[in-house]
């Protein structure tokens, strides 16, 4: 199973044209972190993914897997209707639905020019981004029953290693909000992130809640289910 997540993870990189692997031309800062309701197997939110890689920013992710409840209906409240991804910028006040909106709102406030035409609004863009998640399944898109943590989890990572989108998805399916830290190649926040952990590999989880710190995709996954899936 586990070679099989790889491949198909890594299919899906391929076919996105290594998108979210590594920098480009940033733009102004932010000074708050991001907040996004998305969840793994969407393929819009893909896109809004891609554009935080390549912009270099990170984000606090509350998941919204399908049937899920802790961050679905707290967005539903929130904006109106359960419908993902949207993005709140607490540093502009702006909040807004469409994958396309935000990509081209992330550009302009944290980019310069404009997005690659793979992440933009287009249809060849969206059928493009949807074809390549086809070998993931429903993987990242269900619930799974899980406890809360008291606060968010972290993870460090980059859109188009296909390691970290098996983390992802299993830190979206147990709808366990987490700090998205991107640290793409070129990305300003990679000398930190090694100095932290030792060395430049991702997926990197930190659970502030346990003390836990660690790398590897089959030993994270295992210890998400065992602290926190209750199936
Ligand atoms: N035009 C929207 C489409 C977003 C969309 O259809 N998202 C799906 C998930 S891929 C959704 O929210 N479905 C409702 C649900 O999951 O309950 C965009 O680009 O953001």
């Amino acid at each position: 199973m586990g070679f099989f997540d790889v491949a198909t993870a890594t299919v899906t990189t391929i076919l996105r044209g290594g998108l979210g692997l590594k920098v480009g031309a940033v733009g102004a800062r932010p000074e708050k972190r991001l907040v996004i309701y998305e969840f793994e197997g969407c393929p819009f939110c893909r896109k809004v993914r891609e554009a935080l890689s390549i912009l270099d920013l990170e984000a606090e992710i509350r998941p919204c897997p399908k049937s899920g409840h802790r961050f679905r209906d707290e967005l539903v409240e929130r904006g109106g209707k359960a419908q993902f991804p949207y993005l709140i910028d607490p540093n502009s006040g702006v909040e807004m639905y469409e994958s396309a909106d935000i990509v081209d709102y992330l550009y302009s406030e944290y980019g310069q020019g404009s997005a690659p035409a793979m992440i933009r609004g287009s249809a060849p863009a969206t059928i493009a981004v949807a074809l390549s998640g086809i070998g993931r399944g429903p993987a990242g898109a269900f619930v799974k029953p899980s406890k809360a943590p008291e606060g968010p989890l972290a993870l460090y990572s980059f859109e188009a290693s296909p390691f970290c989108r098996l983390v992802r998805e299993r830190l979206c399916e147990l709808e366990l909000t987490y700090t998205l830290h991107n640290v793409a190649r070129g990305s300003a926040a990679r000398e930190a992130f090694v100095e932290r952990s030792g060395k430049m590999q991702v997926p990197y989880l930190v659970d502030p809640n346990t003390g836990v710190e660690m790398f590897e995709r089959a030993e994270i996954l295992a210890y998400l289910d065992e602290t926190y899936g209750t199936t």
